[in-house]
């Protein structure tokens, strides 16, 4: 698999001067921090999006701040934990401030720990300063004091404390689209998140264990190079499969159960998230056919809609008109599937929205509508998810008996390009026959 990418220090300066261009106030952004989980033991360690996306510096509790001067120019600062051998030893090599200049573009870096004291220098003639208040109330406070102790002891020249202005609009508004660069990094992840379904659907068997089947899954992301999951897998087998963000995937499977897996493998700082459902025993049974021939129609009519000017409250109503009509020929609905959809008697079965933006965050920045109400039309370099579904419980009496207990979800990660959309993970099946000859090896 692909290791190489062409993002690194000159795509994050130029990230950082489009966004202080727009900002028009110095960027003080802070990383993310490691978390305890119990014991000594914390949590895994993921990067701050929108820190990654700014300066790549990898490493927990480090600060980033960049200041805009003449002509365009800026000057960037890291703050990172310092090289510490006895440390080191036990976590493994720092950057120090010497990779921070030298490997991530930093013009000057300093220990974390000198934060304050070159933020209280370097700040003294801040007008405005662009950080997003309310996350770190002890952060917050440090700030505002000491801007508030600068503004009693200054001279008289009538100069406030700076204003601030949330920078995280502004960077939504970047990250929103993907340049080709970060395309390239979400087919590799696209790729990734691919070989691990497919692998589930060839090795999956009645008597297994979901978590059998997540752990094959998550072997095949990280050993073709995915440093973690985007989120946590969802193996649903049966009736787990009505339970939206099912993550406890320890049933023991049974012959004419499907199993419906949501999982994404992070490539790059950015996350697949793709759901398929597929027969344990290898085949379909014909209420299982007629649920999932409704969902699969659904899909392939939301995909195709996908282009520039169109927009996630169009294909919304879409999706709820052909899964509506699926209701009514199942029967588990009676009437007319225009007024059923406006009535919302979708709802029981089919209760999320078509979808969402995709990128580093699996639910990725990005509006959907804008300040007025009006849906935001798609452009190229978007990217978002396409993921119907029909969740039919097993104790549902309103739901024909053959049908009771099936739950199925389809979901793609779709490009929006200038001529239409190209399906990142179009590589993984999902037509019935395609699905049963993978199930079948
Ligand atoms: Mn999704």
């Amino acid at each position: 698999m692909k290791t190489s990418s062409s993002v690194g220090p000159l795509t994050w300066k130029e990230r950082r001067s489009r966004l202080l261009g727009k900002l028009k106030a110095p960027l003080l952004l802070r990383g993310a921090t490691q978390i305890l989980r119990n014991g000594d033991v914390h949590f895994s360690f993921r990067q701050n999006s929108d820190f990654f996306y700014l300066c790549g510096f990898p490493e927990p509790n480090s600060i980033l701040l960049a200041i805009p001067g003449k002509s365009g120019n800026h000057r960037t600062i890291l703050f990172v934990p310092p090289r510490n051998p006895q440390r080191e030893v036990w976590d493994g090599k720092r950057e120090g401030v010497r990779g921070a200049t030298r490997n991530f573009g930093a013009d000057e870096a300093y220990p974390i720990q000198e934060f304050w004291k070159v933020f209280k220098e370097v700040s003294q003639d801040f007008d405005r300063l662009a950080y997003a208040l309310g996350k770190d109330a002890e952060f917050d406070q440090k700030l505002l004091q000491l801007f508030g102790q600068r503004y009693l002891g200054r001279p008289r020249d009538n100069r406030g404390i700076p204003s601030m202005v949330d920078p995280r609009p502004f960077i939504n508004e970047m990250r929103w689209i993907k340049t080709p660069a970060e395309i390239e990094l979400m087919q590799v992840a696209s790729d990734i998140t691919a070989c691990g379904h497919k692998v589930a659907m060839a090795l999956t068997r009645p008597g297994m264990f979901e978590y059998e089947v997540q752990a094959e899954v998550e072997a095949v992301f990280r050993s073709e190079g995915s440093p973690r999951v985007g989120y946590d897998s969802i193996v649903a087998s049966g009736n787990n499969a009505n339970t939206l963000h099912y993550v406890q995937n320890n049933r023991k499977m049974r012959r004419g159960d499907l199993l419906l897996i949501d999982a994404g493998a992070e490539y790059g700082g950015y996350s697949g998230d793709v759901t398929r459902t597929f027969p344990v025993s290898g085949s379909f049974t014909e209420a299982q056919k007629a649920v999932y021939r409704v969902v699969l129609r659904c899909q392939k009519k939301c995909v195709r809609a996908v282009r520039p000017g169109y927009d996630f409250a169009r294909l919304n109503k879409m999706a709820q008109l052909e899964l509506t009509k699926g209701l009514v020929e199942l029967g588990v609905l009676k009437g007319d599937y225009k007024k059923l959809r406006e009535k919302e008697a979708f709802k029981p079965w089919y209760m999320h929205g078509i979808g969402h933006w995709l990128g580093m965050d699996v639910h990725d920045v990005g509006p959907y509508s804008s300040k007025d109400g009006k849906p935001c039309s798609f452009r190229p370099g978007m990217v978002l998810t396409v993921e119907p579904g029909l969740y039919l419980p097993a104790n549902d009496k309103r739901v024909p008996k053959e049908f009771r207990g099936i739950g199925i979800r389809i979901e793609d990660d779709v490009l929006v390009t200038r001529s239409g959309n190209r399906v990142l993970t179009a590589d993984i099946p999902k037509e019935i026959a395609e699905i049963e000859d993978l199930c079948n090896p």
